[in-house]
């Protein structure tokens, strides 16, 4: 977890990023949703037993720089996230979290949504 902040700390925004090779389908992912704006795939480092990312095809750099004309966007990552999370069957509930910039733990430059589920999950977190 602590490699994690540490990452998140020294990445800088702005360039291509690894989920854009995502997105663009270069690195073979495996989808568990794809449609014209988004992806969905299991996290490489899941922190719980289901962790999967919900990424769009257009690379918003972090939440702080979406735009008023993202809402749509945005919205649909949410209902994707909902459709998703109903598939992999977390009925008892489960989170969703958008990291924003260093203090926010982002280290991946190209917003995306977590969606964590299939135990119980702490509150404040860390
Ligand atoms: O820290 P933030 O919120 O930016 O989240 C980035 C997330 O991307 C972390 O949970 C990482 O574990 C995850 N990640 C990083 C890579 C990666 C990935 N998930 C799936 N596949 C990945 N590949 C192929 N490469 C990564 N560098």
């Amino acid at each position: 977890m602590a490699s994690e902040i540490e990452k998140a700390k020294q990445t800088k925004p702005g360039g291509d990023t690894i989920f854009g090779k995502i997105t663009r389908g270069e690195l073979n992912t495996k989808f568990i949703h794809e449609d014209e704006h988004c992806v969905a795939f299991n996290d490489l480092e899941p922190q719980a037993p289901v962790h999967f990312l919900v990424v769009p095809k257009k690379p918003i750099v972090r939440l702080a720089d979406a735009e008023d004309s993202d809402g749509q966007l945005l919205g649909h990552l949410l209902l994707v996230a909902r459709k998703v999370a109903k598939q992999e069957n977390l009925s008892e509930g489960y989170r969703v979290v958008i990291n924003d910039g260093p203090e926010g733990g982002q280290s991946v430059y190209h917003i995306h949504l977590h969606v964590l589920g299939k135990r119980q999950l702490g509150w404040p977190p860390g």
